[in-house]
């Protein structure tokens, strides 16, 4: 219980300044985002990288015993990476600095398991260091992925020398490489070498985090700053709050009933800001397999990704993985461009911009916005947001449309929660006014920014997914 409550204390300590309430005392308890959870939600999008041992193995999990000989990536780019994440509108990426092989691509001081006691620049190669210089030379974010489950190590499962020697791994990769802006801690929590089971110090490795890199997000399955969002498809929940009970889900890797419902809804009376981030692969595995060139996510899937993520009110953080010759593959690469394309198509005029929403509190949590787009146009899909620097506050609402000339209101798409971004798709339909009735919420709802968008044939190049 001790270590709940430090972990508590490290996420109210950078979720809750801010929330002044001076007119409203209940909002004092109300939680907000921290300016980073803040610039974490605004990017939208991360690009995750699996690579390592496994990309040369062919495996998803090496078992440790890998011999570092084998990794050899002949035409490794950071920098192509990079400028990949970039044309595919990508704000951010994180790598995989130590997966639960072992393998480090850094050349550690706790371990010769890593890129030193491999052929690759002849063993004076640092792929963190070559990551992180090609995120900033493309004006990206950098984050790391250090897995707390280590096949490899010898002392793992020897709980406190192997929490020092994690302790160690995190200075290396926090204090040596700049500002990191995610820090990913996966809950596995395997047999080291020896058959033993580690006991995890979570207060401490995030205090550690937040000691070494204050403005960086520190994931997991229990936050703190940021979670997961419970399942590795795509999909964040149709509710989706970004507050949640810290006890639901007490620590990483927790398991239990209710758990995965929690991590995917958030909770209404949640009395910590902790926003979910979805991570799926664009591949079937997280690490490169030839035989997967084939599987690669279609566009469709990929916007659709983008719509159950992005458009209900989390993050995507999209894997791609490196080939061996330690670059993205090209079918990849493709479709990350073709996703912004389809994007900017989607999402070119805003039918709904320049036109003033009128605001009508109709009760204590009830509220009522209308625009008027000045003529018929067909409408296809709304794209709705809580201004959340407020907090967030819409539980359930209806969007409606009329066509004008005193028409009857038709429902274009109901709903519970809003958050950052909330978007909708519904059958393109003839529109001049359209109403968003919030019907309940936590509190006096804010207005919402109404975003309204056409069929792309109408309002730019390409083609629609459906
Ligand atoms: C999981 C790991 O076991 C997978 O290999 C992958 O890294 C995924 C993102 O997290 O827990």
């Amino acid at each position: 219980m001790s270590s709940m409550s430090r972990r508590e204390f490290v996420a109210v300590g950078a979720a809750g300044m801010g929330a002044l309430g001076l007119h409203l005392p209940q909002l004092a308890a109300r939680p907000l985002p921290s300016p980073s959870q803040l610039e974490w939600q605004r990017d939208e999008l991360a690009l995750f990288l699996h690579f390592g041992v496994n990309t040369f193995t062919d495996r998803e999990w090496g078992d440790g015993r890998e011999n570092p000989a084998i990794f050899a990536p002949g035409s490794l780019d950071a920098r192509q990476w990079a400028q990949v994440a970039k044309a595919g509108g990508f704000r951010a990426m994180v790598l995989t600095a130590k997966h639960h092989d072992g393998f480090c691509l850094w050349p550690s001081r706790t371990t010769g398991h890593s890129v030193a006691s491999s052929p690759w620049r002849n063993g004076q190669g640092d792929l963190v260091r070559e990551f992180t210089d090609a995120c900033r030379a493309e004006g990206l974010k950098a984050g790391l992925y250090l897995s707390p489950w280590d096949r490899n190590h010898p002392s793992y499962g020897d709980s406190p020398r192997y929490n020092d020697i994690y302790i160690e791994q995190l200075t290396e990769l926090l204090s040596q490489y700049g500002p990191i802006h995610e820090v990913w801690f996966d809950g596995a929590n395997g047999e080291g070498p020896n058959g033993k089971r580690q006991v995890y110090d979570w207060p401490r490795y995030w205090g550690h985090v937040r000691q070494l890199q204050p403005k960086a997000v520190i994931f997991s399955d229990a936050g703190p700053d940021v979670r997961w969002i419970g399942n590795e498809r795509g999909s964040a929940g149709m509710t989706n709050w970004s507050t949640v009970d810290p006890a639901a889900v007490p620590y990483p890797g927790a398991d239990g009933p209710g758990i995965i419902q929690a991590l995917q809804e958030g909770s209404p009376t949640g009395t910590v800001w902790r926003p979910g981030e979805t991570d799926v692969s664009i591949r079937p595995g997280w690490f490169y397999h030839p035989a997967e060139d084939g599987r690669v996510k279609s566009i469709e899937e990929l916007v659709q990704i983008y719509f159950t993520s992005v458009g209900r009110n989390s993050k995507l953080l999209l894997n791609v993985p490196p080939t061996r010759d330690g670059l993205l593959h090209e079918i990849d690469s493709a479709r990350l461009v073709q996703l912004r394309h389809r994007l900017a198509a989607l999402f070119a005029e805003d039918r709904a911009s320049g036109k003033r929403a009128q605001w009508r509190w109709t009760g204590a949590r009830f509220a009522q916005g209308e625009v008027d787009l000045g003529s018929s146009m067909p409408i296809e899909l709304a794209d709705l947001r809580e201004d959340i620097t407020r907090g967030q506050l819409v539980a359930r609402y209806v969007l409606e449309g009329s066509d004008g000339g005193g028409g009857a209101w038709k429902i274009l798409s109901v709903g519970t929660t809003i958050g950052y971004r909330k978007l909708d798709r519904f059958d393109p339909t003839p529109i001049r006014r359209v109403r968003l009735r919030i019907e309940d919420a936590l509190d006096r709802p804010n207005a919402v920014r109404i975003g309204l968008f056409g069929p792309a044939d109408s309002g730019g190049e390409g083609a629609r997914p459906r």
